[in-house]
């Protein structure tokens, strides 16, 4: 199972580590777009020499309750950080967009793969795509950012998601995304009760069954606050378990803010799989 991200090719049997590289408003208390992308590129820095695979950079928060962002005002947030950390650094980075325009300014700046938590339903968007070339990531979300908590239901959770990834998936292969360009995710705390998001988490070797590979991302969120009662400044833990379930589940790439600590969970699980009998 390898893929190609802007001329790296990985081997997506093994788990990956992705670190998250915010750049809004609240990620970094400075005084301008320079410092920004001076401290983005530091963190993502720090996360390469961690072992992150991936940087995911993001200019728009999809947490519930956030300001809508203008086309604009994400480029100009995501645009510097994607091409510093691209020229600088030796990852994959990934751009976390829904915006047709940010998925092919990002691609000329260097970056590898589209996560798109929308999975390319925007206007736009899927065309987009297929003209970067790169591989996507195919999020599954219940509703919409602001909303999307508000008591979400399915009829079953897991074959809900599984159709709809599924459907994603026809559409995007039909207007020229190779089927081995895609990733998929269960999207996490996107629309989902903590059980929801238990069940998921349970069934992701079913997910990989779908015969694509997975990406998922559960730090720090709140359905790891929801059974440990803790806050998200104590979550690292509960992370680490998440993504170690996510590591023994197959799951090719796990988006975390944690990368050090990450890693040495997914090493170990790896040493166990490479010694088993
Ligand atoms: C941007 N973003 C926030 N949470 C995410 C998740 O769980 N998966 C993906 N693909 N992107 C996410």
């Amino acid at each position: 199972m390898r893929m190609k991200f802007a001329g790296r090719e990985l081997d997506l049997s093994r788990s990956h580590v992705m670190g998250i590289v915010n750049v809004t408003p609240d990620s970094f208390s400075d005084g301008g777009q320079y410092n920004t992308t001076e401290l983005a590129v530091q963190r993502a820095r720090q996360m390469v020499a961690d072992g992150a695979t991936f940087v995911d950079v993001g200019g728009e928060s999809t947490r519930p309750g956030a300001a809508p962002v203008s086309e604009q005002e994400e480029l100009d947030r995501v645009s510097p950080v994607v091409e510093a950390i691209a020229r600088q650094l030796d990852v994959v980075v990934s751009v976390d967009t829904s915006s047709a325009a940010v998925m092919r300014e990002g691609a000329s700046l260097g970056a590898g793969l589209i996560n798109d938590v929308r999975a390319l339903q925007r206007e736009g968007a899927v065309e987009a795509a297929v003209e970067t070339g790169l591989p996507v990531c195919l999020m599954h979300m219940k509703g919409a950012p602001g909303t999307m908590q508000e008591r979400p239901e399915y009829r079953h959770v897991v074959r809900d998601v599984a159709a709809f990834l599924m459907d994603r998936v026809r559409v995007c292969e039909s207007a020229g995304v190779p089927a081995d360009q895609i990733l998929l995710d269960p999207g996490f705390g996107f629309g989902k009760s903590a059980e929801h998001n238990f069940q998921l988490l349970a069934a992701l070797e079913q997910m990989r069954m779908l015969g694509y590979p997975l990406l998922v991302g559960m730090s720090r969120k709140t359905m790891l606050g929801q059974v440990t009662g803790r806050e998200v400044s104590e979550r690292l833990p509960a992370s680490v378990a998440a993504a170690t379930i996510s590591a023994l589940k197959g799951v090719s790439v796990i988006r975390v803010h944690d990368v050090r600590e990450t890693v040495d969970a997914v090493r170990v699980v790896e040493a166990m799989q490479s010694a088993a009998y």
